[in-house]
């Protein structure tokens, strides 16, 4: 069977980078690096056909001024490849990307299998009711897609294979087969196929470094649920932790990349497991530079695991202050309290460790919240501090929260850089107002 698994483009909407001052622009995020583990493990569940992954961001990196348009591009991939199956992933971002993509598959071929997974597919699946698409299969679905390919290959229906959804002119039939429970942290874990990126290497570097990066997850989901996250919303709030020595076998492999980055949504839930993780990462002489997800009072409790990690190759942590405000954390159900956000800041930089700690902005905020927290956060050494907008992501208890306030539904700028609801300013004024937070520090003030 042919399998081509593409990546979607990234959302090209970034309303912060456009207003801000020209000299905060350096600060902001244009485009996030990072492979599409999602589709090489699906890559790797089907390694026995014919798999071919294609990765557009990678492909856009790599040659701007020579890349045609999407829909173009995937034309050129279906006369290339020829697939019996297309599959695609999808972000709330990036998904009308991914209807273009199962479109111009239907068009090129109607016989092609069309089939898509990922997170928002798993939260917000009646966003995926386009004809084009054949399948939609939600959760960590990637054993689950080798059902269906066993299914096609021995010709039975569909229905045969339980937990996916059957798409009919925009009609969702749920399949009455038993699903499968896989473990796919643990027992059912699949080593993501990291060969399908070669031709794209290059680009997978981030800021100044001449190394390319690479993600690994050691957890999926998270115990907190936060009302704006997806990541609980996506897991059902479960939280599921690889094995060590799952992880160090991985690691062992990454010899193409210096740069590790932890996929996951907090690095270090379970203590005694990082720690035990760093002492074999020692004993087997493992060398990388780590970057991970850390909460503020993660950090604060536990700071001799902080220093154990920084020996051990962590530096760079990116952390989610979201307010210096208490009541708004309290708001966004973040189980943390806003005064250890300094303390926070004293763990990582003692341990010189480059923190990005990210703010969200309300709708709601005025010149006088602006003002109060660029009083707070001038008053902190972050070695880079981030602002984007607290966004109504579908699917999210936030979003039924605000969703009377919503005035965009382009679900392509539902990306954090844009402001989808109502605001309290006028909507340039506030605008320019985040723009103008990254001006804070301005990157400079380096640990
Ligand atoms: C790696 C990652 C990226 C990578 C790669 C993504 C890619 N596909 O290209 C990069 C760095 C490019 C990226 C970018 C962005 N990301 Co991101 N990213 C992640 C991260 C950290 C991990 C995802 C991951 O790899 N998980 C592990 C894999 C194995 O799981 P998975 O992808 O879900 O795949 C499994 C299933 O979903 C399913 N599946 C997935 N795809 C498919 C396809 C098929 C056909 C099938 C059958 C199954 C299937 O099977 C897989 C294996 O079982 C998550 C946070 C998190 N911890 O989950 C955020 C996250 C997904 N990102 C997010 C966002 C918002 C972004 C950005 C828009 C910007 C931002 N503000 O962070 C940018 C993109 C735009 C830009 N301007 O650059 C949000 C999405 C929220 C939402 N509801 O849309 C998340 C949840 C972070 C968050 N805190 O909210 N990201
Ligand atoms: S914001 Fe962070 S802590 Fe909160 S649910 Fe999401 S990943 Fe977990």
């Amino acid at each position: 069977m042919k399998i081509l698994l593409i990546n979607t483009p990234r959302s090209p909407h970034n309303m912060i980078l456009e207003s801000a001052p020209e000299e905060a622009k350096h600060f902001i995020h244009k485009k996030l690096i990072g492979p599409p583990l999602g589709l090489l493990t699906v890559a790797a569940a089907v390694k026995d056909h014919d798999v071919t992954v294609f990765d557009t961001k990678g492909e856009y990196d790599l040659y701007p001024d020579t890349t045609p348009p999407l829909k173009e591009l995937v034309y050129k991939l279906l006369k290339q490849y020829n697939p019996d199956v297309v599959g695609t992933t999808s972000i709330a971002s990036e998904t009308y990307y991914a209807i273009d993509i199962m479109r111009e598959a239907k068009k090129y071929n109607p016989e092609i299998l069309t089939v898509i997974g990922g997170l928002h597919a798993t939260i917000s699946t009646m966003d995926f009711t386009d004809s084009s698409i054949d399948l939609i299969l939600p959760g960590q679905s990637a054993h689950t897609f080798r059902e269906v390919i066993l299914a096609k290959e021995k010709g039975l229906s569909f229905d045969s294979v339980g937990g996916i959804i059957i798409n009919k002119n925009g009609v969702h039939k749920h399949t009455d087969a038993k699903p499968h429970l896989y473990d796919s942290a643990n027992t059912d874990f699949l080593l993501p196929d990291r060969n399908h990126l070669k031709p794209w290497i290059d680009t997978y570097k981030v800021g100044n470094s001449p190394y390319p990066s690479t993600y690994l997850f050691t957890s999926l989901g998270c115990p907190y649920k936060c009302t704006f996250c997806s990541i609980w919303c996506q897991f059902d709030g479960k939280y599921l932790q690889r094995k060590i020595e799952s992880i160090i076998g991985e690691l062992k492999m990454l010899d193409d990349y210096p740069v590790v980055r932890f996929a996951d949504a907090n690095t270090v839930v379970n203590t005694e497991f990082i720690d035990k993780l760093f002492d074999r990462i020692q004993e087997e002489g493992i060398k990388k530079t780590f970057v991970m997800d850390i909460r503020t009072d993660t950090a604060v409790k536990y700071p001799k695991l902080i220093e154990k990690l920084a020996k051990g190759g962590l530096k760079v942590v990116i952390c989610g202050f979201e307010s210096f405000r208490e009541e708004e954390l309290r708001k966004y159900n973040k189980s943390t309290d806003a005064k250890l956000i300094h303390e926070s800041i004293e763990v990582f930089h003692k341990n010189d460790i480059m923190l990005r700690g990210n703010y969200v902005i309300p709708n709601d905020y005025d010149e006088s919240d602006f003002n109060a927290l660029s009083d707070y956060t001038s008053s902190h050494r972050v070695t880079y501090a981030g602002y984007t907008i607290l966004s109504p992501m579908p699917g999210t208890p936030f979003y039924n929260e605000v969703k009377d306030q919503i005035i965009d539904f382009d679900l392509s700028k539902y990306n954090f850089f844009n402001s989808v609801l109502k605001t309290k300013l006028p909507l340039e004024k506030f605008y320019e107002n985040v723009g103008k937070l990254w001006l804070i520090k301005k990157g400079t003030d380096v640990i």
